[in-house]
């Protein structure tokens, strides 16, 4: 049995260009990332998104300008937790991204994504976002620098998709 732990990702969009955060401490330590963390019991998904957002990056956005864009599960060999990444993405937001204890922002064109220094599957699964599709991922890992096996697909709606998951 799989032990579900729910976590956000939100990704901010400026023209032709994405806004990620070097992680300066705990998971995912020195690579970019979205903004994001675990959803605290009691806690809707969607405001959590928004809270972590503002934690990270001083950033403000309205929960319903928040976009849900993709699904992503990751699973790690010998360890019974199953993370499950809710992406969200906005182009609507107020403020100036500033550095905090957690993350220094910064914005980058599209085809210029620090893959090297990002998790390794977020090279697999970035071109669907980047492309303003809707995706599910999964991913198995053997520690963190290597991926057994994934899949990922691209899909029609969240809705359909959440609704076939339950
Ligand atoms: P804490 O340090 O306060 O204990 O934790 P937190 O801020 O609540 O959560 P966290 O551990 O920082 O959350 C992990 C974040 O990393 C969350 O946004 C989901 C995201 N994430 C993974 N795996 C991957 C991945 O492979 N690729 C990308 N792009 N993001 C990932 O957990």
């Amino acid at each position: 049995m799989l032990l579900k732990k729910i976590y956000t990702l939100v990704f901010i969009r400026k023209e032709s260009q994405i806004l990620l955060g070097m992680k300066k401490r705990g998971f995912g330590m020195n690579k970019w990332n979205g903004f994001g963390g675990k959803v605290e019991p009691n806690e809707q998904i969607i405001d959590a998104a928004a809270r972590e957002l503002k934690e990270e990056c001083c950033l403000d956005v309205k929960t319903s300008n928040l976009k849900n864009i993709g699904h992503l599960e990751f699973t790690f060999e010998g360890d019974s937790t199953m993370m499950d990444v809710r992406v969200f993405a906005t182009d609507i937001f107020e403020g100036t991204p500033s550095e905090t204890e957690e993350m220094a922002p910064k914005w980058f064109k599209h085809d210029q994504i620090p893959y090297d220094d990002m998790w390794l599957d977020d090279r697999l699964w970035f071109p669907y976002m980047l492309k303003g599709k809707l995706f599910y991922g999964r991913f198995h890992y053997q520690g963190f620098d290597k991926i057994l096996n994934y899949h990922i697909e691209e899909l029609e709606s969240m809705e359909s998709f959440y609704a076939k998951k339950k």
